[in-house]
């Protein structure tokens, strides 16, 4: 007890965001099964050899100085009989587990038959080090419906991700629905899971795939029908603009937080409480501020232009075509960025875009556009708060 005192509690009721210990889907609950059937079988195993062994071990232990420089016992060659039922024993056990392990690597293959046609089907790809999710809705002009690092998905409904990558190895892993599949070059993996109700589940890449591998997360976010259509027309549509007041001048600039180098991204509203809703979170998050300052959102509008930042991402219906970095036309809506590494709020989006390798180590978004060898972007704190607050509009 006093070792558990002072300790995560959720750790040891294996109830944090990333357990596989709760199953929120059928094919997170068909792999949870499974492993408890291989623990029992083990554990029983474990409880006969061990009564086994300390039964012999007190049973001829030596007694006595004389039993010590005795003779040994008469040496035998084993009895066939007893061969025979611990091989017969150990084969038993093995179907125990490999039935199920059989049943398991089929149901969680592919969607089952009966639902195969009500499946919606999306493709994640891994780079390094955040997902993208293209959707099989077409926005005008044709094109796939994009997002990063959310994904958002039909809750009661089968969903068929197709696994794909552009650079190295990543792997597919949302502990609660399902995993884990790799993301491998040039090979068409899948995968499929759903979502029992509508729900917030943590994602994380589970293959190591170089620097920030440890933080390439996304989240999944499962709604019921009807919000998810709504959803996805309000994805479809362009950037949302907000327009300034006639007249209206800038409010007070709010300052640059500072952050420690490493600093947790998360507020106190991403607890482990069971009892915070993680969902209500994201459904606030829809909503646009009150408080927004249309003409600290302009300047950051159109820093985002002068900035090159339109050279990686695009702002579907502002400005930017090529979209190899996370879509941001919606970015203002998710709770997370920067692969779910950080809360997506102004505080964190400033930090980000001004020092993005403070945060994570390696990210292309340095490495490419900031570093000296790159396009050598700089932004000051000023600048930052006004991109911050830009993106943050975009609902
Ligand atoms: C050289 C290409 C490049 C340039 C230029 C660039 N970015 Fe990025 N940006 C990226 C990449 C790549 C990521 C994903 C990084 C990661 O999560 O590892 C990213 C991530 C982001 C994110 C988080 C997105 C998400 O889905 O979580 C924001 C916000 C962002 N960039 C804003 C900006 C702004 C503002 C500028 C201009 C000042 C800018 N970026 C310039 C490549 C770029
Ligand atoms: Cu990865």
């Amino acid at each position: 007890m006093i070792l558990l005192t002072g300790c995560d509690l959720n750790f040891w009721k294996m109830q944090g965001h990333q357990t596989t210990m709760v199953a929120s889907g059928p094919v997170a609950a068909s792999q949870l099964s499974l492993f408890y059937v291989t623990c029992w079988v083990t554990f029983v195993i474990f409880v006969i050899v061990g009564a086994v062994l300390a039964y012999a071990t007190v049973k001829f232990k030596a007694r006595s100085d004389a039993d010590e420089h005795a003779e040994p016992p008469a040496q035998g060659h084993g009895n066939p009989m007893v061969e025979i039922a611990l091989i017969a024993a150990s084969v038993f056990s093995l179907v125990i587990i490999a039935v199920p392990t059989l049943r398991g690597i089929w149901y969680t293959h592919d969607v089952p038959e009966a639902q195969a046609a009500n499946a919606y089907n999306i493709t994640a790809t891994g780079y390094q080090w955040w997902f993208k999710f293209e959707y099989p809705e077409k926005i005008d002009g044709g094109a796939a419906l994009v997002s990063g690092n959310e994904l958002v998905i039909p809750a009661g409904r089968p969903v068929r991700i197709q696994l794909r990558t552009t650079d190295v190895i990543h792997s597919f892993w949302v502990p609660k629905l399902a995993g884990k599949v790799d993301m491998i070059p040039n090979r068409g993996n899948f995968l499929w899971l759903q979502a029992d109700e509508p729900g917030y589940f943590w994602g994380q890449c589970a293959e190591y795939c170089g620097d920030s591998h440890a933080v390439m997360r996304f989240r999944v976010v499962a709604l019921a029908p009807i919000e998810f259509a709504a959803w996805v027309a309000h994805q479809k549509e362009p950037a949302r603009s907000v327009a300034a007041a006639a007249g209206a001048t800038a409010g007070p600039r709010p300052q640059l937080a500072t952050f420690k180098k490493n600093e947790y991204g998360f507020s106190e509203k991403w607890s482990d409480d069971p009892s915070v809703n993680p969902l209500k979170n994201w459904l606030d998050q829809q909503k646009p501020a009150a408080t927004e300052d249309a003409a600290l959102i302009a300047e950051g509008k159109a820093l985002f232009t002068t900035k090159t930042c339109l050279a990686c991402h695009s702002v579907r219906g502002h400005t930017g075509a090529f979209g190899w970095a996370p879509d941001l036309t919606h970015i203002g809506a998710r709770t997370t960025i920067a692969g779910g590494l950080l809360e997506n709020t102004p505080a964190q989006l400033a930090r980000w875009i001004s020092h993005p390798e403070q945060v994570k180590p390696g990210n292309k978004m340095w490495a490419l556009g900031y570093s000296d060898t790159g396009m050598k972007i700089k932004v000051s704190d000023t600048e930052a708060v006004a991109l911050a607050a830009y993106l943050t509009s975009l609902k």
